[in-house]
């Protein structure tokens, strides 16, 4: 399927993140992960992450399925990421079902089931306490 593009924050790297991750590259010949910024986490989730995001850039970039990384620093910019990058596929997170359809004019837009039972905030939950 050629070149496959993923979005994501990735803070506090988890089994979750990896899988959509191997998913995700198993549908093209190569993945393209955009991390999003410190400052759009800030806006998405009203909190900093707990990693930079120089952090998680690179400890995306590191994975064996990844073949590249780049900074989404707005949710308004997909269209252009998608072109720029020149993607075949957009694949998400079932938590954002229908919201990505609007691209289907210039790649297949995919959404995979979330893997159960774990999330960032319930580790960060767990971690406090
Ligand atoms: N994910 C998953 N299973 C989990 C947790 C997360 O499959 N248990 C997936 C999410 O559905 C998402 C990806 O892992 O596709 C990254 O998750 P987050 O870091 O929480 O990404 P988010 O903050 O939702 O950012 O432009 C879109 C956003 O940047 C997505």
């Amino acid at each position: 399927m050629g070149t496959v593009l993923t979005f994501g924050t990735f803070d506090v790297f988890h089994v979750g993140h990896l899988r959509i991750l191997e998913r995700a590259a198993a549908l093209g010949d190569r993945l393209i992960v955009g991390v999003s910024s410190d400052d759009l986490n800030i806006s998405k989730k009203g909190r900093a992450p707990v990693f930079p995001q120089g952090e998680r850039l690179q400890l995306v970039a590191a994975l064996r399925c990844v073949d590249a990384v780049f900074l989404e620093e707005s949710l308004q910019l997909k269209r252009h990421y998608l072109s720029e990058y020149d993607a075949d596929l957009l694949a998400m997170g079932d938590d954002w079902r229908g919201r990505f359809d609007e691209f289907a004019d210039i790649c297949k837009v995919v959404y995979f089931e979330r893997t159960p039972a774990i999330s960032t905030t319930a580790l960060i939950e767990k971690i406090r306490l």
